[in-house]
């Protein structure tokens, strides 16, 4: 490796245009953008992590509110930049695209979350100061964000420049930043959201010790909250830990690691007897939920593998067909996380990968690697426990054939009966249309006639459907609810599920506020998730919030969605209101919904996002999986039904 000095960091623009349109480098100034700053300068200690240099990160939340990020890799250069004329760490922190992600000799595989990096997070921060040790001596710079003379906020400009505090023998760099809030719609720190994604860090490069210190958790000795995530298993460790709670076919997932000229990959398979595929891939530490091109690279590479392999082991006799690629894919848990150079992200949200060369090179040397592993005569027993599985997918896959093509046809006899219950729209503007799928007939009923017809469709749900998560396609299909449900979306399901078909735009669950309300929910998403991701990944999902209480006083009516905006409409009537609790939607009139729930200019929606997949995953086997132990300690952790006594009871004694 060359000497790196400062000339060879590439400078594209200056930071005017971050603090101008934030949401252009971070997405969003929502909580989601507030901890992408936070991202952005852990994805520049990853990079040294995972190209070799340091092995441990601490990130600290103070009271304060400002967080900061340690690492022990090789410093930030600060030597002077030959045409800047300021030192390295000045040009990391206030040049745009100058941060982690060089894409030269220096780095061999970065990361660089999209290729941002450190300055953004600067210029959204009211300070940042930076601490970083190289060649043996520590050096100290301060930023800030303050108005010019004209008022104009300049965005992380040097508050006090590079000065060098004395030899060390300290390694790495630390940051420690608060963000602006005159930028964000909040600047808190969710300790939950930054132990989950360091946690998947941890997974992604094994052996690396990642802390998180939360100063605003306080244990019961009075110490404050310390979290250690160490995995030396990796992504392997990532695999069981997914499938924790769930039934595997062999104890130990499989995990091979290979690399060539162009790209590294590291590889975790195990098999559940689940009914979904699970494949999770990353590239550079950054999590692809739209695959691309490595993931389907490996998807060709196992099915050959598998096919080969168990035809040679005699698990595939001579009169069977190959299976195909989703029967291997069934109950599959995967993790494949791979680090390649000049990578290229396209898809809606940025998180598929482009790069036409990974496609075989990740095919060649997971077809290599694999096969050697399925060929070994120890991993008999593995191999025929993935093509009985597989070829029982097969069967299933034949049997349901026909079943979906059903919920395709559009005109026959048997598909009009099916959505009889539809109450369709007039409209026919596909993007404008929306699904009211709404619990129960006289809910239902309701908003059939309170509705704007010509773009809001409704489709009432009798009773509870039936949880999907432990069901094959072919038993999903039998159900007429799901029926009903697929052939109105009119997109096909599971892996013929096409977005570009829907026929709405959203699809909205509205079901009561209780328990049983949240059941048909949680099975609805459920059904989504599984048979459907992308109408959710896409956005389409929401879950519509009716009013919890009506209050009113003579002509003024008011309708409250939670405790708190009951309390403060109590207090700004006065003395002689009246309130009514809906316990369900059927409690309303059709006016009442339509002005409450159903009508855009006043609804509420809480529009539903996967934010980790993994995660989801987890969450998901927890809460509708055979697992009743874990569901239980869940639903007593988060869920808060039936609260005694509540607002409601309280304000009707006082009134
Ligand atoms: C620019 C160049 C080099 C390292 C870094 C930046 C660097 C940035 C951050 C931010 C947080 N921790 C960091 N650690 C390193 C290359 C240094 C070299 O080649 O010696």
């Amino acid at each position: 490796m060359k000497e790196y000095n400062s000339k060879d960091i590439v400078v594209l623009e200056g930071l005017e245009a971050v603090r101008l349109r934030p949401g252009m480098y971070i997405g969003t100034t929502s909580a989601k953008g507030l901890h992408h700053l936070l991202w952005e300068i852990v994805d520049n200690s990853i990079d040294e992590i995972a190209n070799g240099f340091g092995d441990k990160i601490i990130v600290t939340l103070y009271k304060d509110g400002t967080v900061s990020v340690e690492d022990n890799g090789r410093g930030i250069p600060v030597d002077k930049h030959p045409q800047l004329g300021i030192s390295g760490v000045e040009v990391v922190f206030t040049q745009l695209h100058a941060g982690g992600k060089f894409n030269n000799d220096n780095y061999n595989f970065s990361g660089g979350l999209h290729g941002v990096g450190a300055s953004v997070t600067n210029a959204l921060s009211e300070w940042l100061d930076v601490i970083t040790n190289r060649n043996g001596k520590k050096y100290k710079i301060q930023f800030h964000s303050v108005p010019n003379s004209k008022g104009k906020i300049l965005g992380g400009t040097v508050k006090s420049p590079l000065r060098c505090l004395g030899p060390t023998n300290d390694k790495g760099t630390f940051v420690h930043f608060k963000p602006d809030a005159r930028i964000f719609e909040t600047i808190n720190f969710s300790g939950e959201v930054i132990a989950k994604r360091l946690k998947e860090y941890a997974f992604l490069n094994k052996g690396a010790t990642i802390e998180l210190i939360d100063e605003n958790v306080i244990n019961e000795d009075g110490s404050c909250l310390k979290k250690i995530y160490k995995f030396n298993g990796g992504i392997k460790d990532f695999v069981s830990y997914i499938n924790e709670g769930k039934n595997v076919l062999f104890p130990n997932p499989i995990y091979f690691e290979a690399q060539s000229d162009i790209l590294k990959l590291e590889c975790a398979i195990q098999y559940t007897d689940a009914y979904v595929e699970n494949i999770f891939s990353y590239v550079n530490n950054i999590s692809t939920s739209e695959g691309g091109t490595h993931e389907a690279g490996f998807r060709t590479a196992l099915t050959k593998v598998l096919n080969e392999a168990g035809r040679e082991a005699g698990f595939l006799k001579d009169k069977d067909t190959n299976l195909m690629g989703e029967d291997y894919r069934e109950g599959i848990t995967a993790v494949l996380s791979i680090k390649m150079k000049n990578v290229q992200f396209e898809g809606q949200t940025k998180t598929k990968l482009g790069n036409p060369e990974a496609k075989n090179e990740v095919d060649n040397l997971v077809y290599n690697h694999l096969l050697a592993i399925m060929e070994k005569s120890d991993n008999k027993k593995i191999l025929e426990s993935i093509i009985n599985k597989g070829k029982l997918a097969a069967n299933a896959r034949l049997a349901s054939k026909k079943a979906k093509e059903l919920t395709r046809a559009k005109n026959s006899m048997e598909v009009t009966a099916l959505i009889g219950k539809l109450a369709s729209c007039s409209g026919r503007d596909t993007k404008k249309n929306e699904l009211y799928i709404v619990e129960g007939d006289s809910a239902g009923g309701s908003a059939k006639m309170g509705r704007d017809r010509s773009f809001q469709a409704i489709l009432p749900l009798r009773g509870k459907p039936l949880n999907v998560e432990k069901k094959r396609l072919e038993q999903v299909l039998q159900n007429d609810e799901f029926r009903s449900i697929i052939t109105a979306l009119g997109a096909g399901i599971g892996e013929d599920f096409d977005v570009d078909d829907l026929k709405f735009d959203k699809v909205i669950i509205l079901a009561d506020a209780d328990q049983d309300g949240a059941h048909i929910r949680a099975i609805l998403l459920t059904f989504f998730y599984r048979y459907m991701k992308q109408l959710i990944i896409d956005g389409h999902v929401y879950i519509g919030v009716p009013p919890l209480y009506k209050i009113s006083k003579k002509n003024d009516i008011r309708y409250a969605y939670s405790d708190e905006q009951l309390r403060q409409y109590a207090d700004e009537l006065g003395k002689g209101y009246d309130i009514q609790r809906y316990k369900g939607l059927g409690e309303m009139n059709p006016e009442q919904l339509w002005e409450t729930t159903m009508d855009p200019k006043h609804r509420t929606m809480i529009r539903v996002t996967i934010d980790d997949a993994a995660e989801a995953e987890k969450l998901i086997t927890t809460l509708m999986g055979d697992d009743i132990e874990s569901r239980k300690l869940y639903i007593s952790e988060y869920a808060n039904f039936n609260k005694e006594p509540d607002e409601f009871d309280k304000l009707k004694k006082v009134k």
